[in-house]
């Protein structure tokens, strides 16, 4: 079972089909209509790491790859668990973190706390750009103008009393983000390190404006076996 929702699990899901591995792929139903894949896609959480062992059992799955998102931390902490729980071999497929080049104009942030803390500044134009579950946190800090990027059209507005919300789901270009950012006259932008390529453009785009980036580090997770590319994880699965 494959524990997906990025781009590099997408690209595992073609690379399963193509060997004709048995294989199924699992969304957690963040999105309205997250993007259809060549193999077999359940939609919906487990109920927590009990449920996840529960399932891996019922279901005889033989190899657990957790290609989620490096702040999905939850279900990657769960995956870890269930895995000890049942025997069931688990292998991360991770993306490295981003690192600064020439001409960057990074402040980091260990956390999303501290993100916030790190606003409580004269008023700037935010790209806000970690999504929507957290953004509410950032409510204690109005006087900013925040640019907000988001998946599916929100059901309430967000509790920022100034700010624009731009509905789209990646992978973006720097192109687009790039006009973005000017269009909008961002003086900051605010990224979580994603890591991969999907969500990296936004970070090019504050260089080649002379941006600075707020960069929010990854939670930090148990230790468990990682590698960064398909290959790697079909040759775990074919020796395991
Ligand atoms: C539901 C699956 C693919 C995967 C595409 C990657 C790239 C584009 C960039 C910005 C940053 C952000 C966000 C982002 C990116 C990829 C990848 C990535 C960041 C989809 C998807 C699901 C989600 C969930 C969604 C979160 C949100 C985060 C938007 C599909 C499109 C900000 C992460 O409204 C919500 O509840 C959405 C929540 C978790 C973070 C948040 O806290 O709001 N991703 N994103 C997955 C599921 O249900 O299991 O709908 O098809 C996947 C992708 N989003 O196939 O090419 O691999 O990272 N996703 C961040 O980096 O901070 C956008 O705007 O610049
Ligand atoms: P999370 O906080 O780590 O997990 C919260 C709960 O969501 C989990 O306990 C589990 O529910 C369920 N869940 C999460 N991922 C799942 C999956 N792939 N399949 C089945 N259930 C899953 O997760 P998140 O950060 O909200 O991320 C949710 C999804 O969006 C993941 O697929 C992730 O890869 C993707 N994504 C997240 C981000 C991000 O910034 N966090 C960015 C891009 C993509 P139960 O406890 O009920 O089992």
């Amino acid at each position: 079972m494959i524990l997906g929702g990025t781009s590099e699990a997408r690209a595992l899901a073609q690379r399963v089909a193509i060997d004709g591995v048995n294989a199924l792929y699992s969304y957690a139903g963040r999105t309205k209509s997250p993007i259809s894949l060549p193999i077999p896609t359940r939609i919906g959480g487990f109920g927590g790491a009990d449920g996840l062992a529960t399932y891996l059992q019922e279901t005889g799955i033989t190899h657990v790859i957790d290609a989620t998102h490096p702040y999905a931390e939850t279900i990657s902490r769960n995956a870890i668990a269930a895995a000890k729980a049942t025997g069931v071999p688990l292998l991360a497929l991770t993306r490295p973190a981003w690192t600064p080049v020439e001409g960057d104009e990074w402040i980091n942030a260990p956390d999303m706390d501290s993100a916030v803390a790190a606003l409580a500044i004269e008023p700037q134009r935010v790209f806000l750009a970690i999504g929507r579950q957290e953004v509410a946190r950032f409510s204690v800090h109005p006087q900013h103008f925040y640019l907000l990027r988001v998946v599916d059209e929100p059901k309430t507005a967000p509790p920022l009393p100034d700010h624009a919300i731009v509905v789209a789901r990646g992978p973006f270009d720097e192109a687009t983000d790039r006009a973005l950012l000017e269009e909008h006259r961002i003086s900051l932008v605010v990224t979580k390190n994603a890591g991969g390529t999907g969500a990296r453009a936004k970070i090019d785009a504050a260089r080649a404006l002379g941006l600075p980036v707020l960069v929010i580090d990854r939670p930090r997770l148990p230790g468990r076996d990682e590698v960064t590319s398909v290959d790697q994880v079909m040759d775990w699965v074919a020796h395991t």
